[in-house]
């Protein structure tokens, strides 16, 4: 099997790990309570008043990172995440979270940050180090190439462990009637890694995958996952039997700004505003949507690299708002990710779609 082919295998039986994380963690009422703890004032997302941080959030971040250390070691310095693994407790002492050589240390280490509980500790362990296979996977595992080439040695990855942190605490769950898109609540949780080729910026191959999205007899949570990859002239993605709506829908933040809104529905956009970055990106990759707006800077590389790689294997892409609506070349507004860069915000907005007249009737509005 070529690299890149063993690559987005590792990407998606990683995916599932951290989906089976988020979901244990969510399981136990007490547990849960006990898990979240607030971000502090430099790590905040500027929207919000009090952001949280998780230890799932911090341990799946590690997982992932540690797994794909594992299968390709060169790759272990070039992955990146949303989350700071530096953990406080209540002594205020600090533990770095990150993923032993057993199950026993792991745990050993989590005890630590979890005031001593020791099943706890052991369940988060064992989810750690319990062995996917690609069949756990809930994605069609035989649509995935064994012949995808990259130069691994060009790669950077971008993990955001849990996207939409306020519906995985919150839960609930509001849905679109006439859409059926998801406002708020578990469905617009997912987890997002993407890669990206550090030589041009541009993303290569992404998993978004979506741990809470049926839920059976009631209780038990079932995800489901989406991967992309892009290469020049080779593309390839598990959406097939894409959804291709009628409607004009573009999805936007709760937060966009009212005379951003207003441009939209007097071109007869129809509006929605759901949560969650990666849970927008996906839903205009698999047709529920044509476009995701955003004109504000309230989204990092990490929310997109992974859902972008998808959009432009289908032949879209993101570009950023500003730049796009203020005559700058398509080339030039293009979202780009690096390794060196040190500015992670995605500060001029941005614009998803999968098909380019999709962006380019919004562009004529702005
Ligand atoms: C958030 C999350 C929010 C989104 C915000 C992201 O990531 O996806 O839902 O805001 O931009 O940075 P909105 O829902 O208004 O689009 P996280 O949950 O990881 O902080
Ligand atoms: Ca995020």
């Amino acid at each position: 099997m070529k690299d890149a082919s063993r690559l987005l295998r590792v990407l998606l039986r990683v995916s599932e790990k951290a989906a089976n994380i988020a979901r244990v963690c969510r399981q136990d009422k007490a547990l849960f309570a006990l898990l979240v703890q607030e971000k502090s004032a430099d790590e905040k997302n500027p929207r919000f008043f009090q952001d949280f941080k998780t230890l799932a959030d911090v341990l799946i971040q590690e997982t992932i990172r540690h797994d794909i250390g594992l299968e390709f070691p060169e790759l272990t310095g070039a992955v990146r995440g949303e989350e700071n693994n530096v953990f406080s407790n209540t002594l205020g002492e600090t533990i770095t979270v990150k993923i032993c050589s057993s199950l026993q240390k792991t745990a050993e280490l989590l005890k630590k940050v979890l005031d001593d509980d020791e099943t706890v500790a052991e369940l988060l362990s064992k989810e750690v180090h319990r062995d996917i296979e690609m069949s756990d996977v809930p994605v069609d595992s035989t649509n995935v190439p064994m012949d995808f080439e990259v130069d691994i040695s060009d790669l950077g990855i971008w993990i955001d462990p849990i996207d939409s942190t306020a519906d995985y605490i919150n839960g609930g769950e509001v849905i679109d009637d006439t859409t059926g898109l998801h406002l708020s609540g578990l469905r617009c949780v997912t987890v997002l890694i993407g890669a990206y080729f550090k030589s041009s910026g541009l993303p290569v191959m992404g998993v978004v995958n979506q741990p809470f999205f049926t839920q059976e007899n009631g209780t038990e949570w079932k995800g489901t996952c989406y991967w992309g990859f892009s290469n020049g002239s080779s593309s390839c993605c598990s959406i097939h039997n894409e959804e291709d709506n009628k409607n004009k829908i573009v999805l936007i933040s709760r937060s966009e700004n009212p005379s951003i809104k207003s441009k939209l529905s007097e071109a007869q956009f129809q509006i929605i505003e759901a949560a969650g970055a990666g849970y927008k990106l996906i839903s205009v990759a698999s047709g529920k949507a044509d476009a995701y707006l955003l004109s504000k800077n309230s989204t990092y590389r990490w929310d997109l690299c992974g859902p972008h790689s998808i959009l432009l294997s289908q032949g879209g892409g993101i570009v950023d708002f500003e730049k796009s609506t203020s005559g700058v070349d398509y080339c030039d507004a293009i979202i780009r990710y690096s390794h060196v860069d040190t500015k992670v915000c995605n500060e001029g907005g941005l614009i998803a779609f999968k098909k380019k007249k999709t962006l380019d009737d919004l562009l004529n509005i702005f």
